[in-house]
Order: structure tokens, then sequence, then C-alpha cells
């Protein structure tokens, strides 16, 4: 695999013709609970783009534990098309007794995405958009495990409203293939058992040739996708650098696809269904918290009518959406729309009017 850049060139043209004027944002985040390789999957994934400056890592180096929510960017441009990758990597999951703050910081952070774009689209300059809205979610599931544990049940309940959520198994090197397989199958099974919505690939159209549906069928029965990060490159049979991990008895092979599902997930992320994740975030995620906000704003609004503009502030804490000022803003901003498109119904039906009186005087 070429590891200068991430590569666009099979974007679908009808895609690439979209994104050439107004580019691309796409963010993915990393979850699960810690030590199961989070920082060193997304930095084997990516850690050309997002480490650019950075030499390449000739011997391994240590990722040490992440500590807070952080976010790399990096921008691609492959083709002319322009796109805005960033990485949100989370503190994994600890042994504490009651690990709810750690899920809970991550929804908020989806939240607040979507609460800054949809201040921005009501805003002034919505034709600029930065789109940080997380558009995927890698949901690490550990190895040592019998499948998915009590609390991934939990974190994936708490956010499969929220984000597009793609599981994978970490560290599939310490599974043997049919561990792996067996470890794929009770996961899928529990994903369905416990009603969580994971982000459903999207059938392939029937006129598709016979290559594209077997590929595309083989995607779908990888997940939840196996994967190996490393951070240590080695040298293959032929000295050609590789990222791999080494063992006594062999080496493991990242982005071989008989070692593990990486070059799968990696093609899926940034080739293949990035489109197809972006418009689910928009369509269903995106959708489902901007009418709740609209609700809440309209019984704002119509309180606030009701006590002639006496808003107490209580109510608004009560709903806490956004800071007062937002709030009014935003109403304000509604009302003005309204009686923009009353004006232009007034208009259309005078026009309307008066093309008939014209045509009766032609008669
Ligand atoms: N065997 C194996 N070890 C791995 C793999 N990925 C990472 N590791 C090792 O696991 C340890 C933890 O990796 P990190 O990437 O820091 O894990 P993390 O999920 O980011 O952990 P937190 O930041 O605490 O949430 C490191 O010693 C890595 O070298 C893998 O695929 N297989
Ligand atoms: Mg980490």
């Amino acid at each position: 695999m070429d590891k200068e850049y991430v590569g666009f060139a099979t974007l679908p043209n009808q895609v690439h013709r979209k994104s050439v004027k107004r580019g691309f944002d796409f963010t993915l985040m990393v979850a699960g609970e810690s030590g199961l390789g989070k920082s060193t999957l997304i930095d084997s994934l990516f850690l050309t783009d997002l480490y650019k400056e950075r030499k390449m890592l000739q011997a391994e180096e240590r990722i040490s534990q992440t500590m807070e929510i952080t976010k790399n960017a990096v921008d691609i441009e492959e083709r002319g098309v322009k796109v805005k990758l960033t990485v949100v990597d989370t503190p994994g999951f600890g042994d504490a007794v009651d690990n709810t703050e750690c899920w809970k910081s991550i929804a908020e952070y989806i939240d607040q995405q979507f609460e800054q774009y949809f201040r921005d689209e009501s805003g002034l300059n919505r034709k600029n958009i930065q789109d940080n809205r997380v558009h995927c979610i890698l949901y690490f599931i550990s190895p040592y495990g019998h499948g998915l544990r009590p609390l991934d049940v939990e974190f994936m309940k708490a956010i499969h409203d929220k984000v597009n959520i793609v599981p994978v198994i970490a560290k599939a090197d310490t599974l043997t293939p049919s561990e792996v397989k067996t470890m794929k199958q009770r996961v899928r099974d529990e994903i369905e058992e416990f009603g969580i919505n994971i982000y459903q690939f999207p059938d392939c159209d029937s006129d598709e040739d016979e290559d594209f549906k077997q590929e595309d069928t083989a995607l779908k029965e990888s997940i939840p996708f196996a994967v190996i990060g490393s951070n240590a490159v080695i040298s293959d049979s032929k000295d050609r650098p590789m990222r791999g991990r080494v063992y006594p008895w062999g080496v493991v092979e990242i982005d071989n696809p008989t070692h593990c599902d990486f070059v799968k997930l990696r093609n899926m992320l940034i080739q293949t269904h990035m489109q197809d994740l972006k418009d689910v975030t928009q369509e269903v995620h995106y959708e489902n918290y901007r009418a709740q906000c609209i609700q809440s704003l309209t019984r704002i609004g119509a309180k606030e009518r009701s006590s002639r503009n006496k808003i107490s502030r209580q109510s608004i804490t009560e709903l806490s959406l956004l800071p007062l000022a937002e709030t009014e803003k935003l109403i304000r901003e509604k009302d003005e729309e309204l009686r923009r498109m009353q004006e232009m119904i007034q208009k259309m039906q005078q026009q309307m009017q008066q093309n008939q009186g014209e045509q009766s005087d032609t008669l």
C-alpha cells in the first residue's frame, strides 16, 4: 500500500463532482475500553497524514494513554478533491465501577458538533459552514471477552441515535482465525439481540458487476472488522518497509488482508463509504437532532408569545438547549423566515390574480 497519501482516486465520479467545489469534511472518532489499541490504530490508519511533519517512525514508539478527547486534522487533496479529515481520539474506559462519565463526554462531544452546525446553519454565513459533525465512530470491542460486555451494550445504545457506529474487534492478532470467526458471529448476534443500531451498509445496486457485488458481500460479512494496529515499521521479505508486529513465531502484517481487516476498513472509510456515512449523518442523525431542536424552540416560541416576551429563564434551562440569547436569536430568525414566506405567498397570489385578469381580458 502506498503510505504517502490517503487515496481518493477511486471516489465515485458523482461524489467527486459534488465535492470538487466545496470540499469534503469528514470526522472519524474512536471509542472503547482503555488499552485496546485505539490510538495505535488511528495512528496506523492515517499516520503519514496526521503527523506529516514527523518522520516515519523507525522503531516502535510507545503511544501513551489518551487522557482527554483529542482532535487531529489533516487536509488532503487528490485529483482536485479537497478533504479535511479530522480524527478524534478519546480516553478509553477504565476499571471504574461507574464508567458513565466516559461515554457521557463522548455523547456530549457529538451533540456539541450538531449544536454548532445547527447554529451555523441558521446564521448568516450558512454557505461556508465547516462541518465538524462526527460522521463515524469506530467502537473497539475487546478480543479477550466472549462477545459484548455490558458496558459495550450500554455505550453503543447511548450513542446509536447520534452517530454511525462501526464496531471493530481490537487486537485481532491475539485470536486465531477460527476464534475471530466465532467472535464476529457472536458480536453480530448480540448487536441484534440487544437492539443496537450500528451503521447499515447500503445495499448495492442490482446492476453492479459481479466483482463489485462479491466485494460488497465480503465487506458486509466482515463486520465487526477484526483490526490490528502497529506503530512499528518492519521490513518484509523484499526489504520494503511495512507496518507490523513481530512475534517469536512470526510476523503480523497489518495491511495483509489475510491477517486482518485493516485494509477493508481503511478503504471503506476513505473511499467507498465516506459519502454514505456523511449522508446518513445528515439525513438521519442530524435531522433527528434538528427536529428535536425545532420542536423545543417552537415550544419556547409559543411560551414567549403567550407571556408577552417574558421568557422565564427557568423554562429555557429546563430545555437546556441553547443559551438564552441564542434561543431568542433563533426564534427571531424563524419568525423572520415565516414572515418572508407569507410575503412570498401573497405576492404569488397577487401575480396569479393579475395573470387571470390578463387572460380574461384577452379572451
Ligand atoms: N497485540 C496487539 N497490541 C496492540 C495492538 N494495538 C495496540 N496494541 C498495544 O496495546 C497498548 C495500548 O495501545 P493504545 O493504542 O494506547 O490503546 P488505547 O485504546 O488508545 O488506550 P487508551 O488511550 O487508554 O484508551 C500498546 O502497548 C500498544 O502497543 C494490536 O492490534 N495488537
Ligand atoms: Mg489512546
